[in-house]
């Protein structure tokens, strides 16, 4: 498939050629899709969606842990311009949140509520759209977009709990392809919704990464000769109310694959961080978007921050979705420690991280490692 000039590899191959709308559904796939289905019966948690509870556990569960709250660093964006004290003071509090947390919230951070408060409403549509519908749209195997479970889910014996659909943001957009394939209700509008957010998580993105790696004292020819050209993908997650949420898993633990993932969870919790041995929750607060570190701002800053290892949960009373948006590398760039005086990675492409990662899971990084 052909985007402009450049060619897609396999691990980021489009969807096929779009159906069209009210076509058979030919096939069905493993867990996509029924989740709807067993909650309208009632059912119980099938033994499929059943995890052990050490996997579930919850920090929170734990007294302990309540009275002596840890709470993930929330940075507050809105005199960011004011002085070059406070640049360098929010640059500093990133640089710490990256290197002890992996991750963080930001506010006053200048996108506007509607834009994402229509992205929202937009992804809920989608997922509320009949299944034959999101099928249609159903991500390829070993590829990156479409519908269907999480990607990861190969490396689980366990199903979870929850559904996702993910679409290329820019430079290179699919918003139309996939909106005509869905049959939503206004293509004009799915577009622009999308359309909008994703210009809104460029921007923000491009901003936090530039801060993250000034805190690295990178130089600025060296900042932006990495994240000019990066693209950005559109993920959105969907989590049911679960009929048993200690027992079910919403995302399994994992680290994004990103340089930078951007999340808005809405005012449902489930995100959780590990940090040490302790899952910790992320709480939601109004209006913030989670920034988490990904394994490729992880190589690219040399090991000084890490990649953030975090999960969902899922919850009995309140339906939950997530929005995402991956900053990537370009598939085919080469992307290197940033200080090169003594790098721990060899370069790499996105590209082909993704393959090493679809074989060897959380053990990716390290198979980049160089000798000592
Ligand atoms: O929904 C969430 O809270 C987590 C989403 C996530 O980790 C992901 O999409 O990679």
């Amino acid at each position: 498939m052909m985007l402009g000039t450049t060619r897609l590899p396999s691990g980021l191959s489009q969807s096929p050629t779009p159906s069209s709308c009210g076509a058979q559904l030919l096939r069905s796939v493993s867990n996509v899709g029924s989740l709807s289905k067993m909650l309208e019966r009632g059912q119980q948690l099938p033994e499929a969606y059943r995890w052990s509870s050490s996997e579930t556990a919850a920090a929170e569960d734990d007294p302990a842990e309540l009275e002596d709250e840890v709470v993930v660093p929330v940075i507050n964006l809105a005199e960011l311009d004011r002085s070059d004290e406070r640049r360098k003071e929010i640059c500093e509090e990133m640089r710490s949140a990256c290197r002890e947390w992996g991750a963080f919230q930001v506010v006053n951070h200048g996108v506007p509520d509607q834009v994402v408060e229509r992205a929202r409403r937009t992804s809920l549509d989608l997922f509320a759209l009949p299944e034959s519908d999101k099928l249609r749209a159903e991500r390829p195997p070993g590829t990156l977009f479409g519908y269907g479970a999480t990607r990861m889910a190969s490396f689980f014996n366990r199903l979870m709990w929850s559904e996702a659909f993910t679409m290329m943001g820019s430079p290179h957009n699919n918003f139309e392809a996939y909106a005509r394939k869905l049959c939503v209700h206004s293509e004009q509008d799915f577009c622009k919704s999308f359309e909008e957010y994703d210009k809104a998580m460029r921007g923000l993105a491009l901003l936090i990464t530039d801060l993250i790696l000034h805190g690295l004292e990178a130089s600025e020819e060296r900042i932006h000769q990495h994240i000019r050209n990066f693209w950005g993908m559109i993920h959105m997650n969907f989590y049911p109310p679960c009929p048993s949420p200690s027992e079910a898993m919403g995302l399994a633990s994992h680290t994004d694959s990103s340089c930078l993932t951007i999340m808005h969870q809405g005012s449902v919790g489930g995100l959780q961080v590990k940090r040490g041995d302790k899952w910790i929750a992320i709480k939601p607060v109004p209006g913030a978007f989670v920034i988490q570190v990904g394994d490729m701002l992880q190589l690219m800053s040399n090991n000084v921050f890490h990649s953030a290892l975090h999960r969902a949960l899922v919850n009995e009373r309140f339906e939950r979705l997530s929005l995402v948006y991956f900053f990537t590398p370009p598939p085919t760039v080469s992307i290197c420690p940033i200080h090169p005086s003594k790098p721990l990675y060899r370069c790499l492409t996105w590209n082909e991280y993704l393959q090493v990662k679809a074989k060897l899971f959380m053990g990716a990084l390290d198979h980049f490692l160089l000798p000592e």
